[in-house]
């Protein structure tokens, strides 16, 4: 059987970019060493090295690297500097990326060489057939641009995106959900998004090297040293728990109202009264805009003025205003118990949109399969 929480996920990255970008108009560049460079003007030699390609790295070159000692490090080889081309390596992501988006359910550009897709009902919910998918776009976009990337499969953004810089490049790596702890475990604990310079040093401080370390410390402590949003945060990322959806940019609009309890409460069905009203008037304008949403969130303003929020994402889009009512009573639920002041003013928040029409053709694609 389908379970319907569960996703597949791809990350894309395209292999040294800006330096792949000029082998394309160039072929005869491949065998060399091929360093991209943003000249700063000041002299002749004075900037810094954008990418270069592996030929060049292993030399000991490296993206932000100074274009001096990059030079130092080529010297007495057949080596190419290049300036930067911004303009080209657009061109050429653009053809790209229309060529991704055409394999994946959902798609989200995320930068020039790098795009989320979503492929879950493409490939029936099976890793086989994801591997499978990426294999094909692989010789796809070789035959039709003629590029490499580098891919990691699977079941959220997180494990996606570190997978897709296990192995590279022209990379293929899959995840499957049981194998993700397995995965993530070795990886230096820098590679979580989040986890900067100062986190880290911190973290090795609480003897967190790896992402592993990090799965197995206790919530609270983490909790305590970062922060509420902070502490979570880290704890489920190095545990692979990740629920973001992939999201077409331009799609991250929200429908908020926002109201005042007749008095300061505590009580579930008083407060939910008044979500009520703004619930039936958030669905009005989705069936108007006729879109359906992934995502709901409440907002809770207390009586000393703080602001709290609360909020889920669905496994499928919906339009159903009695799934909203629903999701908003277990959110307040929850929140109730998790505070013990009184509730001023209320909000009710949905966002992660579809339109409807692709909404419905995605949930009769999951039964007809
Ligand atoms: N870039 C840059 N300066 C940096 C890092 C990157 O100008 N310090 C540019 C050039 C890269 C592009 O962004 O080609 C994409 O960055 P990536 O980090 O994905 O690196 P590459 O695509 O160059 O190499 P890889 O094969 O490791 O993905
Ligand atoms: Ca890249
Ligand atoms: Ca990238």
């Amino acid at each position: 059987m389908i379970r319907l929480q569960d996703r597949i996920v791809m990350l894309v990255d395209l292999d040294y970019f800006f330096a792949q970008c000029e082998e394309l108009r160039n072929p005869t560049l491949k065998e060399k060493p091929v360093v991209v460079g943003m000249y700063s003007g000041r002299t002749e030699e004075s900037g810094a090295v954008s990418t270069a390609n592996y030929v060049a790295r292993k030399y000991g070159v490296k993206s932000g690297m100074p274009l001096f000692l990059a030079k130092r490090k080529l010297e007495g080889v057949e080596a190419v500097f290049l300036p930067v081309d911004h303009e080209y390596y657009e061109q050429v992501s653009d053809r790209l990326m229309q060529i991704f988006r055409g394999y994946a359910d959902v798609f989200e550009q995320v930068g020039i060489d790098e795009a989320y897709l979503d492929v879950t009902e493409k490939v029936h919910v099976s890793f086989d057939e994801a591997k499978e998918l990426a294999e094909q776009m692989k010789v796809d976009v070789k035959k039709q641009v003629g590029v490499t990337f580098s891919v990691g499969v699977g079941p959220n953004k997180l494990v996606a995106k570190i997978a897709s810089d296990a192995q590279k490049p022209d990379g293929l790596t899959i995840v499957r959900a049981e194998d993700v702890k397995a995965f993530l475990q070795p990886i230096p604990v820098d590679r979580l998004l989040g986890v900067g310079k100062k986190t880290s040093k911190r973290m090795s401080e609480l003897g967190i090297e790896t992402i592993g370390n990090l799965a197995g410390f206790d919530v609270q402590k983490l909790v305590e040293v970062f922060g509420r949003t902070l502490g979570v945060y880290f704890f489920n990322a190095a545990n692979g728990v990740d629920d973001e959806p992939v999201q077409e940019a331009g799609d991250a609009e929200s429908i908020s109202r926002i109201g005042t309890l007749k008095e300061n409460s505590r009580d579930l069905e008083f407060i939910l009264t008044k979500a009520d009203e703004l619930i039936s008037d958030i669905c009005e304008e989705v069936s108007q805009k006729q879109l359906s949403f992934r995502q709901v969130g409440i907002v809770a303003i207390l009586s000393d003025l703080t602001v709290r929020s609360r909020s889920k994402t669905l496994e499928q889009p919906t339009t159903n205003p009695e799934m909203l009512r629903m999701i908003v009573r277990e959110l307040f639920e929850k929140f109730l118990a998790d505070s013990d002041l009184e509730i001023r003013r209320i909000g009710v928040k949905i966002s992660g949109f579809l339109k409807e029409e692709k909404a419905q053709k995605r949930l009769t694609s999951f039964f007809e399969n």
